[in-house]
């Protein structure tokens, strides 16, 4: 079974020359983001000496599918079939009965002062403050309980306090509007120093009252150890590094100002919510994982491969001949994609399209390929689009489609959505439908084939 921990990947990936550790002294202002932006594709990086903080910060963990697959012990080809069983086989977390869990090793429980306590990176000049980039929060609904796990920036807003930018359908601004009308604060828990398995089951788009700890359990292919918190109700991964808990209050507005999205400008998207931090867990050494936050490959990838599988799983339950969705890196992870399908029927592309887009709010541009086509080889794609796509046909244009809020181009939430479908007719054939690839005989091909390390 992979590790629950973090720090275990960690010393994985420096085994195999991914981690790079800086030694020299960095200022969390702006400095780490600099650093991070540099060598956003290159190794993990662990600021051993921050300044004004003994706790080090690792960022730039899971920024490539490689680095993904490697943490989920899987090969790279299988990523994408393995998350899908994940999402099949969910599998209940277990509540640790006895011991001290390694992430309740040190508590703080006197009054709190976040910046003082947690080295967190101010990231961008026009933002207004800190933000704690990777805290993956953990709610449950005041109404049936049930629980919710994702991730929202956090921002430090002084003491304990924090200020959180939700989406308003995002299901934890959901749990938070409800606690307010029902006249109570929100208790959350903010994990810090998550495996990969933590993160990318925090970003599945399940429905509200479905608990992300049990994806997170099928891709670990065990139980998610838990333990209770110290002073909410509420349950965080015992192997975390560090632990907030503390409340969400919907109806206390705080402005935010200008604040980095995955496209990599910023935006103003108005007030965001207020919150306060009252007990402070972690272990005796603790890490402090951030997110690099803006278009940058592990931001992109966390949301992007969750994406695409829980859009694969829902496609493939009413058109069989769905064999892979890609959410593209140059689609920042969210907005483009691209389907794979064995033969569609005539029409079947479009309807596989307007499905992706109705699933998922984000999806602007999605293309239809066959599946003889590398999904991932962007020129292999182009090829389809050349060889396969007649635009006065294969082309949908669907102005006026409401927006998710994070897309750069909308107008009042409002944007132009466009699919292509790129695939053969059925009744294709004959020496000019471009349907017959030129080839020597084939068992010519076969012969050099069977003998090519002669030739
Ligand atoms: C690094 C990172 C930072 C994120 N920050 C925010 C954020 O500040 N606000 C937000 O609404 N969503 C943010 N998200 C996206 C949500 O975590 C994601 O959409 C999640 O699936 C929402 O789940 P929920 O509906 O269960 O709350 C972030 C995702 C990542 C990977
Ligand atoms: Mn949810």
């Amino acid at each position: 079974m992979p590790s629950q921990a973090l720090r275990d990947y960690l010393s994985v990936l420096e085994d195999e020359g991914g981690l790079h550790r800086v030694r020299r002294s960095v200022d969390p202002h702006y400095e780490i983001a600099a650093v991070l932006m540099e060598r956003m594709k290159a190794e993990a990086q662990l600021f051993e000496a921050v300044s004004g903080h003994t706790i080090p910060v690792v960022g730039n963990v899971f920024n490539s599918r490689e680095r993904l697959a490697r943490a989920l012990g899987v090969d790279r080809k299988e990523l994408h079939t393995f998350i899908l069983d994940a999402l099949r086989k969910p599998i209940a977390p277990v509540l640790l009965q006895q011991g001290p869990a390694p992430v309740q090793e040190v508590v703080h429980d006197g009054p709190i002062d976040l910046g003082r306590l947690l080295p967190v990176p101010t990231w961008f000049e026009r933002e207004s403050g800190a933000y704690i980039t990777a805290g993956v929060i953990v709610a449950k609904d005041p109404e049936t309980g049930r629980r919710n796990v994702s991730i929202a920036r956090l921002r430090l807003d002084g003491g304990g306090k924090v200020m959180a930018g939700i989406a308003k359908n995002h299901h934890l601004n959901i749990l938070a509007e409800k606690a307010s009308a029902m006249g109570r604060p929100l208790p959350i828990a903010v994990a810090i120093g998550n495996c990969a398995q933590v993160l990318l089951g925090s970003q599945m788009y399940l429905g509200l009252g479905e608990d992300e700890y049990d994806v997170v359990g099928g891709l670990l292919g065990e139980p998610l150890r838990l333990v209770r918190c110290r002073t909410v109700d509420l349950e965080v991964p015992a192997e975390a590094e560090i632990v907030l808990e503390g409340e969400l209050r919907a109806e206390e507005l705080v402005p935010e100002g200008p604040v980095s999205e995955f496209h990599g400008f910023y935006v103003d998207y108005g007030p965001g919510i207020g919150g306060t931090i009252r007990c402070v867990t972690h272990r005796r050494d603790p890490i402090f994982q951030a997110v690099l936050p803006a278009f940058t490959p592990e931001h992109c990838l966390l949301g992007g491969v969750a994406i695409e599988a829980v859009t694969c799983q829902a496609l493939q339950r009413v058109i069989p001949s769905v064999r892979r969705v890609l959410v593209t890196d140059g689609g920042m992870g969210r907005l483009h994609a691209i389907i794979s399908m064995h033969r569609p029927r005539a029409g079947e592309g479009k309807r596989a399209i307007l499905l992706a887009m109705g699933q998922i709010n984000l999806f602007k541009l999605v293309i239809v390929v066959e599946d003889d086509i590398d999904i991932e080889d962007p020129r292999s794609v182009e090829w389809s689009l050349a060889a396969r796509f007649r635009g006065h046909e294969d082309l949908m244009v669907l102005p006026g489609v409401k927006a998710d809020r994070c897309d750069p181009v909308h107008e009042n939430l409002l944007v132009t959505k466009i699919g292509m479908v790129a695939a053969t007719r059925p009744g294709d054939g004959g020496l000019n439908s471009r349907s017959e690839f030129s080839l020597p005989p084939r068992d010519v091909i076969e012969r050099v084939r069977s003998a090519i390390d002669d030739y």
